[in-house]
């Protein structure tokens, strides 16, 4: 029988980081625990800062955040991620007045800095916390965005903000552009912060309303499968397509591409290169795709989804150009196997993961014939539409003081 990988318990990972806590600072029991997850998006790729639609769905890989408030100013960090940069343990200390908390070394320790700059009710008390994460890095599910909406969730334990759940989001979104420089959209802290077990969410990213699109048929299963290519964000491929999206936005006279049609695309072509047409082409077409995805899914035509889905990978690959031979060969191996209805590149691109939406009964052919016919070595998860963020009980839910630094200097 083909194999997927084990998805670890929320528990066991709450136990895992309370354990590095006790471990690291001197036994004590951390009063906090928080998770936040990743998320695969089925449809409506590259479409988020283009004021589009999207439909990712979160997942049950996820980030812990486990810690404790201090009585200063000082902040511990330590993560039992494997595959991160060392130092697995940063130290620093809140700047004063509003200052900026600058980004460095180590890099994954520059998501917490951004939110901590950029959390909504300052100003913070010094905390030590432990980050345990089961999303894979680099693979396209965004363990960047679980890491920050965790951390955001679990300042929000010390010191309450006013819960406007997409403000959140809109931080950490944020936190991504000032801390580790990927001027990217709102979908991946959106969905980490208001997914819901059983659905995906159509998000329409001009109004960040989103509505939930059931997602619970025993008969279908969600496939992930990791190219194990690591991609990244932080290179220019991704702030490059998004300028020629916001530059042939601008050549067509529109806010965004969201405003545009096919039509005043073919009439502005001889004011575009041929690039910049087809990057536009992607997003306007992929935009209505993600629509009719979501319409089609609601009425379980699984098939019709299924062939959306492969449009847009194939346009993803053409017109955008952010697939990669390894991501081209998952999908094309995929679609060679009955009961499957479509698959596709997810996230960003230049490797990373695929997604998969196929009858129950053929996951394991899929799997055996996907190992088969795809000349690296892959990773599969068998995942279901999760939870967003949460808090655990085995802790003090909240304080009933703001933690104030006037009354501390006092
Ligand atoms: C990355 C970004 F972070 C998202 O905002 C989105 O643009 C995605 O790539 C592509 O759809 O995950």
């Amino acid at each position: 029988m083909a194999s997927s990988c084990p998805v670890p318990s929320v528990n066991d990972m709450v136990a895992e980081a309370r354990r590095v806590f006790q471990a690291n600072f001197g036994g004590q029991h951390p009063e906090v625990a928080v998770c936040a997850p990743g998320r695969v998006n089925l449809i409506g790729e590259h479409t988020d800062y283009n004021q589009g639609f999207v439909l990712p769905m979160a997942l049950p890989l996820m980030t812990v955040v486990v810690g404790s408030q201090t009585p200063d100013q000082n902040v511990s960090v330590i993560t039992a991620t494997e595959a991160v940069e060392e130092p697995r343990r940063v130290d620093f200390v809140l700047p004063k007045d509003n200052q900026p908390l600058p980004p460095g070394k180590p890099s994954w320790a520059n998501y917490i800095k951004g939110v901590v700059q950029h959390y909504r009710a300052q100003p913070l008390p010094g905390f030590r916390a432990v980050v345990v994460s089961s999303v894979p890095l680099g693979g396209g599910l965004s363990s960047s965005a679980s890491l920050e909406v965790a951390v955001y969730t679990f300042l929000q334990q010390l010191c309450p903000d006013d819960g406007d759940k997409v403000a959140k989001a809109v931080a950490c979104q944020q936190a991504e552009h000032t801390h580790a420089g990927v001027p990217c959209g709102i979908m991946d802290q959106f969905v980490s912060v208001l997914g819901m077990e059983g659905n995906a969410l159509l998000i329409d990213c001009r109004s960040l309303e989103a509505t939930l699109v059931p997602l619970a048929d025993p008969s279908l299963v969600i496939l992930i499968t990791n190219s194990n290519v690591r991609h990244s964000l932080t290179g220019s491929e991704y702030p490059s397509r998004r300028r020629q999206c916001e530059d042939a936005a601008a050549i067509l006279g529109r806010s965004s591409l969201r405003e545009a049609s096919l039509q005043d695309l073919e009439d502005a072509k001889g004011r575009l290169d041929s690039v910049t047409f087809r990057r536009a082409h992607h997003v306007i077409e992929e935009i209505k795709r993600t629509a009719e995805a979501a319409e089609a899914l609601k009425r379980g035509a699984y098939r019709d989804f299924g062939k959306l889905m492969v449009e847009s990978h194939n346009s993803l690959r053409d017109h955008y150009e952010v697939s990669c031979q390894e991501l081209d060969e998952l999908v094309s191996a995929a679609m060679g196997v009955e009961g499957v209805y479509g698959s596709r590149m997810t996230g960003g691109g230049f490797g990373g993961c695929t997604v998969t939406l196929l009858e129950a009964d053929a996951v394991d052919r899929t799997i055996q014939h996907i190992k088969e016919h795809y000349s690296g070595s892959p990773s599969f998860y068998i995942t279901k539409p999760s939870d967003g963020a949460r808090i655990f009980g085995f802790v003090q839910q909240q304080r009933n003081t703001v933690y104030s630094r006037d009354a501390e200097n006092n």
